[in-house]
C-alpha cells in the first residue's frame, strides 16, 4: 500500500501538457545548435514536524513526517503529486514527466488543519532552513534542489506531554510572510516561472499604538516578520510595501521604475499564491493568538498598463476636444459595470480630451475595465447608451505606447426644423 500512495499521480490540467512524453520533452530540450539541454534536475521536497520554532530542521530532535502530501506545478497548472516517505521525504524528477519548463511551484499539504499550522520560516538559503509550505524552485540545467517546509503544534498539543489550551501556547511566536513576486502575465497569481522581487521594503504599523517593525525583501522575494522583530499577537497591523528600492533592469520586459504598479489584488481563490495589496501597496492584516504563523501576505509588481481613448467627430472624423469619459474598473466579481454604492465597481478616474481628440489612463493594473461617458463638447450628444466596454487590459495588449488604443464616435445635436437647433 505504500508503494501505491507513493505512486507518481499525473493531474491533468491541460490537454497538451498532460499528453506530453518523454520523447516529447527530449525534443523540446533540443537546443538550436544541436546539442541537447541538460533537462531539469530533481526537487526533493522534506516535509518536518518543528518543536522547537527556530526556523531550522534540528535533526535527530525533529521528525521527517511521513505520509504528506506534496505537489509540484508547472506554469501551464500541470500538477504531480507524492507523498512524504517515512523520513518526510518526497522526490520528483521532472524530466520524462509532463512538468514543462524547470521552474515550478512546490506545495506540502497541512494533513491536520485542526491543530498543526505551518512551521515559522527561518531566515536563509541552507537546506536546513525551513521555508513557507508553499515556494518556488528552480531546476533547469540539471541542478537540483531541495526545499525544506515544515509544520508545528503551538503548545505541543501533538507531544507525549501536551499543555493544551491557552496555557500551552502562551509565549509561542507569531510570524507574516511571506513574498513579493513580479506578475509577468498580469493575472494576479503567482506563476512559476514569475521572478522574486527583491528590496522591496515591509512596513507593519499597528493599527493601535507601538512602534512599526520594517524589513526588506531577501533575494528570493520573501520577508518575514515575527516576535524576534517584536511583532505583537492579537494586533491588527497596516502592512504597507515600498517598492522604490528595486531595480527592474533584471525583471522581465525591463520596466522602467515608473511604470511598475501593484497587481490585481485577492484575483483566483488561492491566497497563498495572491497578491494581498491595493493599489497603494497596502493591506491590512490581523496576528492571531500566540502560535499564529501566516505566510499568505504577499504582493505582486507588474507593469503599469495604460488605455488611451481617441474621440473622432462621427461624420468627419476630426479629433474632438472637450469629451469627458469616466474609467471603471470591473472589481466587485459581478459581471457587467455596476456604478451604484457600495458593492459596485471601482470609478478609476475621469479624463477629458485634448485638442488631438485623446487622452488618457496610466498604471493601471491588468483586468476589466469600463468608459462611460458623462459630457460633450457644445454641438455634440450624449450617446444613448454611455457606457462601452469590457476593454480587458493586459500586458500584451496595454503596456507599450499608448496602451490599450480605444476609439469612440461623437454625433452631432440634430437640428430640428428650419434649421434650427432643438431647445
Ligand atoms: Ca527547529
Ligand atoms: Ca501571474
Ligand atoms: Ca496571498
Ligand atoms: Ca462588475
Amino acid at each position: 500500500m505504500l508503494a501505491l500512495a507513493a505512486a507518481l499521480v499525473v493531474v491533468p490540467v491541460t490537454g497538451t501538457a498532460a499528453g506530453a512524453t518523454a520523447a516529447d520533452v527530449t525534443a523540446a530540450g533540443a537546443t538550436a545548435t544541436g546539442a541537447p539541454a541538460r533537462g531539469d534536475g530533481t526537487v526533493t521536497v522534506r516535509v518536518v514536524e518543528e518543536v522547537d520554532a527556530d526556523g531550522l530542521y534540528d535533526r535527530p530532535a525533529e521528525k521527517g513526517m511521513p505520509g504528506v502530501r506534496v505537489t509540484l506545478t508547472d506554469d501551464h497548472g500541470t500538477v504531480l503529486t507524492r507523498t512524504t516517505d517515512a523520513d518526510g521525504a518526497a522526490s520528483f524528477r521532472p524530466v520524462g514527466s509532463p512538468l514543462r519548463g524547470g521552474r515550478y511551484r512546490v506545495q506540502a499539504h497541512n494533513p491536520d488543519l485542526a491543530s498543526l499550522h505551518p512551521a515559522l520560516a527561518g531566515h536563509g538559503d541552507g537546506p536546513d532552513v525551513i521555508r513557507s509550505p508553499i515556494g518556488f524552485v528552480d531546476v533547469s540545467d540539471a541542478r537540483d534542489s531541495t526545499y525544506t517546509t515544515g509544520f508545528w503544534a503551538p503548545g505541543g498539543q501533538r507531544r507525549e506531554h501536551p499543555e493544551p489550551g491557552p496555557e500551552g501556547r502562551r509565549g509561542a511566536p507569531v510570524q507574516i510572510g511571506d513574498r513579493v513576486w513580479f506578475d509577468t502575465d498580469g493575472d494576479g497569481v503567482q506563476d512559476p516561472s514569475e521572478p522574486p522581487v527583491p528590496g522591496v521594503r515591509v512596513t507593519f504599523a499597528p493599527t493601535s499604538s507601538g512602534p512599526s517593525l520594517t524589513t526588506t525583501t531577501d533575494a528570493d522575494g520573501e520577508y518575514y516578520v515575527g516576535t524576534a522583530q517584536g511583532l505583537r499577537p492579537d494586533t491588527t497591523y497596516r502592512v504597507s510595501f515600498d517598492h522604490r528600492g528595486v531595480d527592474p533592469g533584471g525583471l522581465p520586459g525591463r520596466p522602467g521604475a515608473a511604470d511598475l504598479t501593484w497587481t490585481a489584488r485577492e484575483a483566483g481563490s488561492h491566497r497563498l499564491i495572491d497578491s494581498d495589496v491595493d493599489a497603494s501597496g497596502g493591506s491590512t492584516v490581523y496576528v492571531g493568538d500566540p502560535g499564529y504563523v501566516n505566510h499568505t501576505v504577499d504582493a505582486g509588481l507588474t507593469k503599469a498598463l495604460r488605455l488611451t481613448l481617441a474621440k473622432a467627430d462621427a461624420k468627419t472624423r476630426r479629433p474632438l476636444a472637450g469629451a469627458v469619459l469616466g474609467l471603471w474598473e470591473d472589481t466587485n466579481g459581478t459581471p457587467g459595470l455596476q456604478r451604484h454604492s457600495p458593492g459596485g465597481d471601482r470609478l478609476v478616474g475621469d479624463c477629458a480630451t485634448s485638442s488631438t481628440g485623446r487622452c488618457s489612463f496610466g498604471s493601471l493594473p491588468a483586468g476589466t475595465y469600463y468608459l462611460v461617458e458623462t459630457g460633450v463638447p457644445e454641438g455634440y450628444v450624449l450617446p444613448s447608451e454611455p457606457v462601452t466596454g469590457p476593454y480587458a487590459l493586459t500586458p500584451k495588449n496595454a503596456s507599450r505606447g499608448t496602451g490599450l488604443l480605444v476609439r469612440l464616435d461623437a454625433e452631432r445635436e440634430k437640428p430640428c426644423g428650419g434649421g434650427k437647433k432643438c431647445a
